[in-house]
């Protein structure tokens, strides 16, 4: 699949941190107006509107997840994201997220399974004993966060259904909600948000299922109600408002392989030996902490859960399969 017929990604989601940062600054310099609205041509949906407050979720601090790096501010892990649906400029998703109606809200299981089951929200959260694990989370576009999110171990939703011999890989479908999410209409990516695991990937004990952070429900920036995470691969694996968990035989699109499969792959293992074409991945910058001149931290192997996760791996050529 060719997508050199016509662009079909903005620049300012495929540049790096950097370029795209200092362009930032320089529309400000610039005086140019920064609110989406005057730049995306987005309805300027409740801008001075405060957030909604957000309910606590307890849970019992893991014994076994928790890294030593301290946690990245709450402020930025929810006002400096990714969730296009909303639109592409980092503020965008804190700015317009919640018009996301993320209740009633169900997780259909399906495909290659013996039980397909559908999940409420409420079911999801009493279906194991949530934790907080406090997970290292590097963007492709080279930075990175430490968050601490609340869960359980995905394989503890995936093990009731009974996948079936023919189930080798899991899809995860994000919702589409077309009256609540402005950046539907950039057509970058082709609606909805699909990400997929191996199976083995998708039933390690890291590949979380995520219904809170810092202590509370997700906020809708952050992929309310219910998300994925998986904290050795680049963050885009890690779907947000997921409606559907598919068991399949064959490996599943993604989104950002159809959008770009030149640059990237399914499996999106963090990687530093391995660069983007357009830039390298070997070191990163640790939103909340450094200044944008700040010197950036070595990007490492999976990660850092190479103790956890690269037996996953063995054989496998990580360059070819990247
Ligand atoms: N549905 C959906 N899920 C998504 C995305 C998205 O645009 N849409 N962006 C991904 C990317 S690129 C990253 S880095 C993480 C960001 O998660 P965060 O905003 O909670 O840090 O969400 C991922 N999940
Ligand atoms: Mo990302």
């Amino acid at each position: 699949m060719s997508n050199d017929r016509y662009p079909r990604i903005r620049a300012s989601e495929i540049t790096p941190e950097e370029v795209w940062l200092s362009r930032r600054d320089w529309m400000k310099t610039a005086g140019i107006a920064m609110a989406s609205g005057a730049l995306g041509g987005l309805p300027a949906l409740g801008l001075a509107a405060s957030p909604p407050a957000l309910a606590a979720l307890a849970a019992k601090r893991s014994a076994q997840y928790v890294v030593m790096d301290p946690s990245t501010p709450e402020k930025d892990a929810t006002t400096y994201n990714n969730y296009y649906e909303f639109g592409m400029d980092k503020a965008d998703p804190s700015n317009y997220a919640h018009t996301l109606k993320t209740s009633p809200w169900t997780v259909k299981i399906e495909g290659e399974v013996v039980a397909p089951k559908t999940f409420d929200i409420d079911a999801l959260r009493k279906l194991a004993p949530l934790e907080e694990r406090v997970y290292r989370m590097r963007c492709v576009e080279g930075w990175s966060m430490v968050i601490p999110w609340v869960g359980y171990s995905l394989s503890e939703l995936l093990k009731q259904v009974q996948p079936t011999g023919n189930a080798k890989y899991v899809q995860f479908v994000s919702d589409v909600q077309p009256n609540n999410m402005p950046g539907l209409g950039a057509r970058s990516i082709d609606w909805p948000y699909v990400e997929g695991l191996r199976l083995d990937e998708a039933m390690h004990p890291l590949t979380m299922l995520t219904m809170g952070m810092y202590g509370k429900v997700l906020p809708n920036q952050n992929g309310a109600p219910v998300r994925l995470v998986v904290p050795w691969k680049y963050g885009f694996k890690s779907a947000k408002s997921i409606v559907a968990i598919r068991f399949v035989e064959k490996q599943p699109a993604s989104s950002w392989m159809k959008s770009i499969p030149s640059e990237y792959g399914f499996y999106s293992n963090v990687n530093p030996e391995v660069s983007h074409p357009r830039w390298s991945q070997a070191t990163e910058r640790r939103i909340g902490e450094d200044g944008l001149f700040a010197p950036k931290r070595k990007t490492l192997m999976f990660n850092g859960y190479g103790n956890e996760v690269a037996s996953l791996y063995q054989g496998m050529d990580l360059r070819k399969n990247f």
